[in-house]
């Protein structure tokens, strides 16, 4: 392991522009389950409910939807940054950290102190709330007073729409703007890290690949095995608070 941390801290020295590029595994450390492990979301729901037109075509979905939602919601909140969101920060003070594409809704990136402007967050944020129909935009504290009340589905004052958390859901189209952003960082970048993710979920996952073929170096620090393990010039298989931590501390 201690080899492993000492060929990351240099990998780290070395680069010149790092793009990190998070998932879930980031966060559980924080208290927050991500979806794949044992224990994590889909142990407990079954993701087919969750599907973008299940949830636009049938309100019984919807109701499980916030229901999901509302529990998974509290728990980010009250949710602080780990050891490794901290360790992000001290690289964007470093000068080096381009951006942070983060698949997590969770906010965690913010609240440890990173720039707004450097954390793209590609599958949204579940802490605003939008009408589909008439895109009018509500804070999520104000949506979970409403639930909080006795309501099942909220929809929107001005005209009756159905809201929905502004995260992306499977089947749901991805934030092209925020996709271009991820890209060209993706292009520019010299080192890019993995931090907790599975890297099966796409388009996602074609950050780091996009990465890997401009000609950047890959560090992945993940607990179980990833598709793209074998493009890695580093992999470490460990929890990713210590991993990190350490590299950056060293
Ligand atoms: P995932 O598919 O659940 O994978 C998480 C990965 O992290 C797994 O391979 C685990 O082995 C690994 N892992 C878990 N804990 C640790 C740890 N402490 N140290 C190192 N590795 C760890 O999650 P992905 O992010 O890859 O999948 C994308 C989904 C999950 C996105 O749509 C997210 O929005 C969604 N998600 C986000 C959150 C959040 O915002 N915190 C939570 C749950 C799911």
């Amino acid at each position: 392991m201690d080899s492993l941390i000492a060929k990351g801290a240099e990998l780290i020295q070395e680069a010149e522009k790092i793009l990190v590029f998070s998932g879930a595994g980031l966060s559980t450390e924080s208290g927050i389950p991500d979806f794949r492990s044992p224990g994590g979301v889909w142990s407990k729901y079954d993701p087919s409910d969750f599907y973008f037109d299940k949830f636009i075509s049938d309100e019984k979905a919807r109701v499980k939807y916030w229901q999901m939602s509302t529990e998974f919601y509290q728990t980010m909140k009250d949710a602080v940054p780990n050891r490794a969101h901290m360790a992000i920060k001290a690289l964007e003070d470093t000068g080096k950290l381009i951006a942070v594409v983060t698949q997590n809704i969770d906010r965690l990136h913010h609240k440890a102190g990173n720039s707004p402007d450097k954390i793209i967050e590609i599958h949204g944020t579940a802490f605003s709330v939008s009408c589909l129909s008439c895109g009018k935009s509500y804070d999520r504290d104000d949506i979970q007073e409403r639930i909080g009340s006795g309501v099942k589905v909220p929809s929107c004052d001005d005209c009756s729409g159905i809201l929905k958390p502004d995260t992306i859901s499977f089947g749901q189209a991805m934030p092209q703007d925020k996709m271009a952003q991820a890209m060209t960082h993706a292009r520019e970048c010299d080192l890019c890290i993995v931090l907790g993710s599975s890297l099966v979920v796409y388009p996602a996952a074609s950050v780091p690949v996009n990465a890997v073929e401009s000609g950047a170096k890959l560090m992945i620090i993940n607990s179980d095995e990833t598709p793209l393990d074998s493009t890695a010039e580093l992999v470490v298989h460990e929890s990713v608070s210590q991993a990190l931590g350490d590299m950056v501390e060293m």
